[in-house]
This record gives C-alpha cells, sequence and structure tokens, in this order.
C-alpha cells in the first residue's frame, strides 16, 4: 500500500491504494512510518518526497476499517500519532506533493510535512466535521499555525471543498503547478533541498516546532544551541569557504 523508490538522495515515498483514493489503513500506516524511520536512519537520504498514485491525494482514515465499536483513541494513538511525530522529528526535510484530493486524516499527512507543493486539481477537505468527527493526527495543531485560527476553524467546522488556488492564498500549500508539471516540480524542489546542508536544514525544522511550543527566551536559547551544532558541521566551513573564494558550494549533508 506504500511505494518507496530511492532517486539519488531523495526518498519518494507514494501512497499505492489508487482505488480506494489512498485511504489509510493500519498496515498503510504502519508502512508509512516505517519509511519515515528509515528515512532517519539513512545517510544517503537527504529529503523524502510524500506524494499519492492515481488521481487523489489520500482520502483519510479508511471508513471500511475503522468504524463499527472501534476504539478510536487506540487507533490514533497506535497508528496515526507516531507517525505524526516521526515526520516532524525527522530533521530532513518532506515535501508533499498533493495530486488530487486530500481528505480527513490526508488534509493530516499533507500539514505534517514541511513544504507542499499542489497540481492545479488539488483540493482540500478537512471531512471530519462531514461524519461528526474532529480534525485529528495534528489537524487541529498544524492547520491553525499554517493559516491561522480563524480560517482553520472556519474550514474544520464547515468541512468544505478547498481547492488549490483558495489553499494558495491562505498558505495552506507553498506553490501550484500544472497538474502535468507536479512530479517534475516536486522532484526538482526535493533535488535542490537535498543538495543543500542537510544538518543545517534538520536543525532549521527542530527550531521551528520546538519554536512552536515556547517562549521568545526559550527559543533564543534553542537558536544558540543548534546554532553551535550547525556551526560545527563541515557544511557550514564549505559554505563559508565557497563564499570567500565566489564559487558555488558543494554541500555533502554533514
Ligand atoms: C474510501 C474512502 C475512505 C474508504 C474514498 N474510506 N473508502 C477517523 C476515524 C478513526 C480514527 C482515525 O482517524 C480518522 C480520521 C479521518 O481521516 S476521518 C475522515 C475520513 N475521510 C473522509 O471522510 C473522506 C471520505 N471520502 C470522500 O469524501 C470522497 O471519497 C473523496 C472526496 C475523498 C473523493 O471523492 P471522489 O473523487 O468522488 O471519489 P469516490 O468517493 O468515488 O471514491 C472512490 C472509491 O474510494 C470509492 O469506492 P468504490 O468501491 O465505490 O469505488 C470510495 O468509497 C472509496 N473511498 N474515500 N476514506
Amino acid at each position: 500500500s506504500v511505494r518507496v523508490e530511492h532517486q539519488g538522495a531523495v526518498m519518494v515515498v507514494t501512497l499505492n491504494r489508487p482505488e480506494k483514493v489512498n485511504a489509510l489503513t493500519r498496515d498503510t500506516l504502519f508502512a508509512l512510518r516505517e519509511a519515515f524511520q528509515a528515512a532517519g536512519e539513512d545517510g544517503g537520504v537527504r529529503c523524502v518526497l510524500l506524494t499519492g498514485a492515481g488521481r487523489g491525494f489520500c482520502a483519510g482514515q479508511d471508513l471500511d476499517l475503522g468504524g463499527g465499536d472501534a476504539d478510536y483513541a487506540k487507533v490514533i494513538r497506535e497508528t496515526y500519532n507516531p507517525l505524526i511525530l516521526t515526520m516532524t522529528h525527522l530533521e530532513k526535510p518532506i515535501v508533499c506533493a498533493i495530486n488530487g484530493v486530500a481528505a480527513g486524516a490526508g488534509v493530516s499527512l499533507a500539514l505534517a510535512c514541511d513544504l507542499r507543493i499542489a497540481s492545479e486539481t488539488a483540493t482540500f477537505i478537512q471531512a471530519f466535521v462531514n461524519i461528526g468527527l474532529i480534525p485529528d493526527s495534528g489537524g487541529t495543531w498544524f492547520l491553525p499555525r499554517i493559516v491561522g485560527l480563524g480560517r482553520a476553524m472556519e474550514l474544520a467546522m464547515l468541512g468544505d471543498r478547498v481547492d488549490a488556488s483558495r489553499a494558495y492564498e491562505m498558505g495552506l500549500v507553498n506553490r501550484v503547478v500544472p497538474a502535468d508539471k507536479l512530479m517534475a516540480e516536486a522532484m526538482a524542489l526535493a533535488e535542490r533541498l537535498a543538495s543543500m546542508p542537510t544538518r543545517a536544514i534538520g536543525l532549521i525544522k527542530r527550531a521551528h516546532y520546538e519554536g512552536m511550543e515556547q517562549t521568545l527566551a526559550q527559543s533564543l536559547e534553542l537558536e544558540a544551541v543548534l546554532q553551535k551544532e550547525a556551526g560545527q558541521t563541515a557544511d557550514h566551513q564549505e559554505g563559508v569557504r565557497a563564499f570567500l573564494e565566489k564559487r558555488p558550494p558543494r554541500f555533502q549533508g554533514r
């Protein structure tokens, strides 16, 4: 249900259940978490690109399996929550290529990525409320931080479909491109990130996510600690040397 491929230093993770708009099963969620864990452990991987096979990105939780008397708290604690934390804790950039509709937990998955690039045909639905649920898998944490509380409340309460251009206007996605260019553009962005100072990017990610949960004084201190770490990388040395020698840098990700 999940396809993992390596293209140079980019790990491409594709949700692969197109006949069900890549609806998420327990197996899919475990496979996804494993892929992001593997990305963290593999020094050759310097960026992850997440996308969906077929006409949609992800329809959220598979409602054929999640219904009945299932304990939703247990499902969420065992599958979604560890996945989302694995993604945000991964000290490498994650690009999401949203190739079509994202609904429910499918939106949350996209929100847990660091950069979002959408096809003109992509749409977003905070579908939870439409079936009497609340946004989960980080949906109530990421969305107000990314688009603001007012818009997040509107999307979560009304459950309306948002098209790609409106998603762009509200900052829900970073870029919108024609459908036939999506994978090439997303791959170019992922390859660019993969050639950048990977350690610094990982620390940038940490500083921002941790910064969301702390005071200015705490963030200033965290910046000092993480800057010391970044300052000790070979890529920092190379960056400064390249600047002084007036040539492009060659970063190695360490
Ligand atoms: C699906 C699904 C799906 C199963 C399409 N499940 N089959 C909740 C509960 C518990 C714990 C954890 O967390 C969660 C979080 C959540 O994610 S709740 C929100 C779940 N998602 C939704 O409510 C969205 C449901 N899907 C839709 O609204 C539509 O299918 C969308 C807008 C995604 C796509 O619409 P269309 O392009 O018109 O496609 P379709 O509806 O015809 O779907 C194609 C097939 O995929 C169809 O099956 P069939 O056998 O008839 O061809 C759908 O039944 C199936 N499918 N989403 N979530």
